[in-house]
């Protein structure tokens, strides 16, 4: 058996190109648009021997197998990993890392704590939140959009929603990118990840536990289901943990690659201050172009077939949905950033029975900077380049400096 990055490397399947390439070098990380349609532009799949793995960037391969939690399952880990093999780097998810019937459990009581009614109830503090954050920003006239903004926003408003007493936005932010970062290779970004998990996972996991949690917000539902019976009280800190995984990291960056869209793109920003409804689908567009969670693996649990494409048991399979929401096949004008275009069925927070739990929070929050940002800024300067952070599973800014001009 031969492995590679703790995985089985299955034969390379008829039919399926070989592809010399390394989705995980950092100049692709940081702009991946080339690699993307040269994906597409392979077929189906293409297979990587560098890691072993089939990788598909087409819509409907992607969307079949990312979809399909029967054959391509996430219990072997979502990342190159196979769970079924080595020891993945912390406990896996309770909710993420599993298959049904377990997922279900978990997944229930999430959507109950994230429900839109639960989201209903904060977006009055969002709007009240993004308000005040863009008059700061306007006072300043220029500042930083990831470290003064993009970070900022989330880091105010979500921790309050999950109901921690303690705040530490590093903590919280680095703790996204180390968990994203985790699912790639064990390169130099893993690694440099990983090396703060020390300073950072015990103040994590030390914020999951009840008595570190208000009466009311996320974190408090997920407790009354274990009250309930419904839940341990180690699996209702785990699934807080999961809150603190996801939900701070995504949303910066969702932010972020928003006011880079807007920031690049006067024309789609002056259609935003025309109509600030158009919040949400610039949100959606943005999502669509550029992709927050880049890729996301399955693992094949049994042989299967896709497109004609013969995958044997145990093949690790690069979901790469950054390039699946780019294609042309499926997209009319797909390299066109349109805020007008309601790209319903995108896949930046995935699909199927694992599809993003915290989609409405995140819409929440970022529908209220944007229309904050529509009411209030006449015009988004770039005053210097945007850089691109390399992370082995988000397409994140590392900084962009902005200057807004108050209307
Ligand atoms: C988790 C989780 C869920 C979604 C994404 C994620 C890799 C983590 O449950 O820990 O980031």
């Amino acid at each position: 058996m031969t492995m590679i990055e703790g995985h089985i490397v299955p034969k390379v399947p008829d039919g399926v190109p070989v592809w010399d390439v390394d989705p995980y070098d950092p100049t692709i990380l940081s702009d991946p648009q080339a690699y993307y349609a040269d994906l597409r532009a392979k077929g189906p799949f293409a297979y990587i021997p560098r890691y072993g793995v089939l990788a598909c960037g087409r819509y409907a391969e992607t969307k079949e197998v990312f979809g399909d939690h029967t054959r391509f399952v996430s219990s072997r880990g979502v990342g190159l990993l196979d769970f079924k093999l080595e020891k993945p780097w912390r406990p896996p998810s309770i909710v993420l890392e599993v298959d049904p019937p377990y997922h279900a459990k978990t997944r229930t009581v999430l959507a109950r704590a994230l429900s839109p009614k639960a989201v209903a109830q904060l977006k009055e503090d969002f709007r009240d939140a993004a308000g005040k954050l863009v008059d700061e920003l306007l006072e300043k006239g220029t500042f930083e959009a990831v470290e003064d903004m993009a970070e900022v926003f989330p880091v105010r408003v979500f921790p309050k929603a999950v109901g921690l007493k303690q705040v530490n936005r590093r903590a919280l932010v680095d703790y996204g990118a180390m968990v994203f970062n985790a699912l790639g290779p064990d390169n130099a970004i893993r690694r440099t990840a990983l090396a703060k998990a020390p300073d950072i996972v015990p103040w994590i996991m030390e914020q999951c536990a009840r008595e570190n949690l208000e009466t009311e917000g996320f974190g408090a539902t997920i407790y009354a289901a274990a009250d309930a019976g419904e839940l341990t009280e180690e699996e209702a800190g785990m699934l807080v943990r999961s809150l603190l995984s996801a939900g701070v990291d995504t949303t910066v960056t969702g932010i972020g690659s928003a006011l880079w869209c807007l920031a690049s793109f006067p024309d789609q920003f002056e259609r935003l201050k025309a109509d600030p409804k158009l919040a949400r689908p610039a949100f959606e567009e943005a999502l669509r172009y550029t992709s927050p969670v880049h890729t996301f693996c399955r693992t094949a649990d049994v042989d299967a077939e896709v497109s004609g494409v013969a995958i044997a048991r145990d093949t690790k399979i690069l979901c790469v949905l950054g390039a699946a929401n780019l294609d042309g096949e499926y997209w009319p004008e797909a390299e066109r950033f349109d805020i007008t275009r309601r790209p319903t069925g995108h896949l930046a927070f995935g699909t199927g029975i694992h599809g993003c739990v915290g989609q409405n929070v995140a819409r929440a929050e970022v529908e209220a900077v944007l229309s904050a940002i529509a009411e209030k800024v006449g015009a988004i300067d770039l005053t210097g380049e945007a850089v691109w952070r390399p992370n082995n599973a988000i397409h994140a800014l590392d900084r962009m400096p902005l200057r807004f001009h108050p209307k």
